[in-house]
């Protein structure tokens, strides 16, 4: 699960990607793309790895992008930005919530709406352009999708009432459209980066419609984050801020992709695995390996509540606990897979 950290230039772009990594700039940077891959914090993987004694612990990932600026060229700048992010699953659009010494007052709402206009503008070019060339083709007789031409006027009738393809999940998601990777269609956090004093969302963002929004205290954690523990323990309570915004992020990009967690667990390792809600059981055995999908027979399941009422899964099973699903099921967030498969 990979996010892409956009937003208008000084919103604290950088600032930010680096208080949620920890991955701080080393001297010579030349401003390439940067990725961070962070664990995502489950103390349920940390009971099971104190039951199995596992050689390894193996804890989900969330991956930060922060678009570089090599490629900038006066006017190029959202286009190498868009391709860098352009297989991100997710963007994090970083609002400026601060002010500062020679900055104009900071304007979320507007920025908002003009990061969105950028995106869909994108959109509507690649869209049109592709519908052109269907219709050249037709023109010679050439047969395509015969689907793809009117979901490309669909998106361009949206996009040109100025509403992001993500308002529309099932044209967003129509697997013919897919190939195009269209940016206002991807899910979307609003991270209002706020200034030192101000935990809140500000006041006009709590209307804003159908977006997930979450405020932070960009350079304030990013200094935080460059303390010694205790000394940063000390400050968290001073600024009043218990939570860690990094693992607030990474909730809030699993609750924004529908996200859940389910777990493989053995002597060898214990494993968190990110999937979708509602994915079926032998697509969440192909996300462990494709064998498990081709030879799938069928999933024997424990919630991991059961295993912690029962104490140990041989006790579960006496109880009942341990399910055998078939390939329809639906993973539950927590759920333990064993999977039996024959290749
Ligand atoms: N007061 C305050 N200043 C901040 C905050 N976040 C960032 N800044 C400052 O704002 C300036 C711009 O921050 P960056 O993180 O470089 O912003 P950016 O979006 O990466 O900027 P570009 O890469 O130039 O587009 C820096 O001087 C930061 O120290 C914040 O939360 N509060
Ligand atoms: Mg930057």
């Amino acid at each position: 699960m990979k996010s892409g950290i956009i937003g208008v230039s000084g919103s604290g772009k950088t600032t930010v990607f680096e208080a949620l990594t920890g991955n701080f700039q080393q001297s010579g940077y030349r401003g390439d793309t940067r990725i961070a891959a962070m664990r995502v914090p489950d103390p349920r993987v940390e009971v099971l790895a104190k039951m199995y004694s596992p050689q390894k612990t193996s804890f989900a990932q969330v991956e930060y992008l922060l678009p570089g600026k090599v490629a900038e060229k006066d006017g190029a700048k959202s286009g190498s930005t868009w391709t860098a992010v352009r297989d991100c699953d997710a963007l994090i659009h970083v609002v400026r919530n601060f002010s500062g010494y020679g900055l104009v007052e900071p304007t979320p709402l507007e920025d908002v709406k003009n990061v969105d206009t950028e995106l869909i503008l994108t959109d509507f070019i690649v869209a049109e352009k592709r519908l052109e060339r269907l219709k050249m083709d037709q023109k010679r007789g050439r047969k395509g999708d015969p689907e793809e031409p009117a979901l490309l006027e669909a998106c361009i009738a949206t996009l040109e009432n100025n509403s992001p393809l993500r308002r529309h999940p099932e044209l967003a998601a129509a697997p013919q459209l897919r190939g195009f990777a269209f940016l206002s269609g991807k899910p979307l956090l609003l991270l209002f980066n706020n200034s030192d004093e101000d935990n809140l969302l500000p006041v006009e963002a709590q209307g804003v419609p159908n977006e997930l929004s979450l405020a932070m205290r960009g350079k304030l954690e990013h200094e935080l984050a460059q303390m010694a523990p205790e000394e940063a323990a000390e400050f968290r309570r001073e600024f009043d801020l218990a939570a860690f915004a990094k693992d607030r992020v990474i909730s809030k990009t699993y609750e924004l992709l529908g996200l859940i967690s389910f777990f493989t667990v053995g002597e060898d390792e214990v494993k968190a695995w990110t999937i979708r809600n509602g994915t079926a059981a032998i697509d969440a055995a192909e996300t462990i390996h494709t064998d498990l999908k081709k030879g799938f027979i069928r999933a024997e399941v424990l919630a991991y509540e059961d295993l912690m009422a029962a104490g140990t899964y041989a006790a579960a099973r006496k109880l009942g606990t341990v399910r055998l699903e078939g390939k329809d099921y639906k993973v539950k967030d927590g759920d333990i897979l064993h999977v039996r498969f024959n290749v």
